[in-house]
């Protein structure tokens, strides 16, 4: 799409296993790419390719007007740039973060007189380059920025500007990640059940896979639920139930001499909704629950 376009140079900070695959997908589409890593031989490798490696981050940072931050954390972006002139500079910060540190960030940068945008990561370093894989980032800050470098940022992912708080790129990343993490314990528990029998976890995968699948239903179910506040159930089985039922899936756990640490929290949280209000509350599915994590109890 955008072959005509002039590929104007790219400055990327940060050589991590992220940064170095970002860097590979700017190099093999052909952007001007200046690099700088706090360890030095990480960019070896990358100048063989075509990088040209600067000394010192400002160096990197006075060869571009687009420059890209692919750091460990938020701390070390501002150590990286303590005391470099980013005046007139476009910076994407592409480091994990929380919405408070993109929102600080765009700050800082707004006081030096340079733009910012702050991005969040959906994909691996293996996922960059590869349309296919799905890969894409969350971006958001300044809108002026991410058109006018919008060719360059899709280079190694999608790009999907999500507003002009510098803070909500990070808030959406994170959503996702602890979403997936919370399915990633349930996944645990799930193969730790059949751990000790002759079942084969290859025989479970295909199972599990599918199921969850079926279950994706229930994140419209919520957001529904969510902008309604009404709670009644429709076609999530109800509270009361599903609390009735915790026990057995609780001793189901002790039965099979698995630890209940990943799958308790929930389920108590489940049973906490009901307590406060049985009568209530027994016909409610599980989204009201949410309110207890939000101390906005309704
Ligand atoms: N890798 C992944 O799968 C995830 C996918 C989603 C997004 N994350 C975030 O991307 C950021 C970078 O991740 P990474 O995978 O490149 O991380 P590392 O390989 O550990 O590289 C870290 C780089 O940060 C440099 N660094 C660390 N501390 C400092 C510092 N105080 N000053 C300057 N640079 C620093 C480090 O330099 P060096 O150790 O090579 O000298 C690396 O370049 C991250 O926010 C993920 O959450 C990746």
């Amino acid at each position: 799409t955008y072959d005509n376009v002039p590929k104007r140079p790219v400055a990327l900070l940060g050589l991590g296993d992220m940064g170095t695959a970002l860097a590979r997908t700017w190099l093999a589409a052909g952007y001007p790419l200046t690099v700088w890593n706090r360890t030095p031989a990480k960019a070896a490798a990358l100048a063989c390719e075509g990088a040209v490696v600067a000394a010192s981050p400002a160096d990197a940072v006075a060869a571009a007007d687009l420059v890209v931050l692919c750091l460990l954390d938020d701390a070390s972006v501002g150590q990286t740039l303590e005391g470099v002139d980013v005046s007139g500079k476009d910076l994407v910060d592409l480091t994990t973060g929380t919405p408070g540190e993109g929102r600080e960030r765009a700050a800082w940068a707004a006081a030096r007189g340079a733009r910012f945008t702050d991005g969040g990561i959906m994909g691996t370093p293996v996922m960059m380059g590869v349309p296919a894989s799905g890969a894409y980032v969350f971006y958001s800050g300044s809108r002026a920025l991410f058109d006018a470098h919008r060719a360059a940022l899709e280079v190694p992912a999608g790009a999907r500007f999500v507003g002009e708080d510098p803070g909500h790129a990070a808030l959406y990343d994170v959503a996702l990640l602890s979403a997936m993490y919370g399915m990633f314990a349930g996944i645990s528990h799930a193969f730790a059940l059949i751990e000790a029998e002759d079942i084969a976890p290859k025989d479970l995968a295909p199972l599990l896979s599918e199921w969850l699948g079926a279950m994706g239903f229930f994140v419209d179910n919520v957001a529904e639920r969510l902008t309604s506040r009404d709670f009644t159930t429709g076609v999530v089985s109800n509270l009361a139930m599903q609390v009735a039922a915790a026990p057995t899936l609780l001793r189901t756990a002790a039965e099979q001499g698995v630890g209940t640490e990943l799958l308790a929290p929930y389920l108590d949280l489940m049973r906490r909704r009901l307590d406060a209000d049985r009568q209530a509350r027994s016909g409610e599915d599980t989204t009201g629950a949410i309110t207890l994590l939000t101390r906005q109890v309704v």
